[in-house]
């Protein structure tokens, strides 16, 4: 008999071939698809998450753990209805203009999403119009910004303006990161916060759907 322990275990260990073996098995015993995946899945990303934040894993160690979760997630999807997943906020993200670099950015969504937000990637190579024209079709909670190059990082400030030409600022709070981006970058390019990698942006997240008044700008 297969168990949600099993399942954790294969995410953390980024094992593709018995995660889909053990969810399969779990759905075949009648357990709860909601319950694979939050006990189960995101409970085995829950665990790798603080080992990424103290440098006990590596990136290629976490893809391969988000990969795993992805590909039980695969299986026990088409068995609930979207509604079915509380989601605890919706944010939309990119890499801002002129910038191509997605790794980073794709290992932030993996762990935001594992903790249950919707996460809409905008992609690389964002322009300032397209981040606006996403926050009104898709009415993010949160957006988020990345940028890898000292070239690219002042797009982040006129992506801000051109949110705020918008009328779009108050709607949203606006988190950045990336290796040229510091906390003090983004005060004064006027985002509502920042973070050096993707385990603390999943934090802020939380701060921010919990309590957004008290990082407003
Ligand atoms: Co480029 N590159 N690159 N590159 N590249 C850097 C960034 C560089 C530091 C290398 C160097 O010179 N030492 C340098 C930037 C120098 C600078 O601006 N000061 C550089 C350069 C110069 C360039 C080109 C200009 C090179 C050229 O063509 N002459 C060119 C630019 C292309 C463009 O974007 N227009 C270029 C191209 C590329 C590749 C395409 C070859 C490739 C990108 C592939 C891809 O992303 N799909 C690439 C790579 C791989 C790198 C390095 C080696 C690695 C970046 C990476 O993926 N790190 C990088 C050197 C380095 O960083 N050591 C370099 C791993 C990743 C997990 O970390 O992206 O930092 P990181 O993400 C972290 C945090 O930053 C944070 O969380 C993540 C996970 O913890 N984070 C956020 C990121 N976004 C966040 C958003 C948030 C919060 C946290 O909130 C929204």
């Amino acid at each position: 008999m297969a168990t949600l322990q099993e399942v954790s275990q294969c995410v953390l260990e980024g094992d593709l071939d018995n995660v889909k073996v053990l969810v399969q098995a779990l759905i075949d015993e009648g357990t709860e698809p909601i319950v694979i995946i939050n006990e189960g899945l995101i409970a085995g990303m829950n665990i790798v998450a603080p080992l990424f934040k103290s440098g006990e894993m590596f990136v290629p160690e976490v893809m391969e753990s988000a990969d795993t979760m992805n590909e039980g997630m695969k299986l026990v999807k088409p068995l609930i209805m979207d509604g079915d997943i509380p989601s605890k906020g919706k944010m939309i993200i990119g890499t801002v203009n002129g910038d191509l670099h997605d790794i980073g950015k794709n290992l932030l969504i993996m762990m935001v999403e594992s903790r249950g937000y919707t996460v809409i990637d905008l992609g690389v190579d964002v322009k300032e119009e397209d981040f606006s024209a996403a926050i009104k079709k898709h009415n993010p909670d949160i957006v988020g910004m990345s940028s890898m190059l000292t070239t690219t990082m002042m797009k982040m400030e006129s992506t801000i303006a051109q949110i705020k030409k918008d009328g779009l600022r108050d709607k949203i709070k606006i988190i950045i990161g990336g290796a040229p981006v510091t906390q003090e970058f983004a005060n004064d390019i006027g985002a509502d916060g920042y973070s050096m990698d993707a385990s603390t942006a999943v934090e802020l997240c939380d701060r921010m759907m919990s309590s957004p008044e008290e990082l407003s700008a």
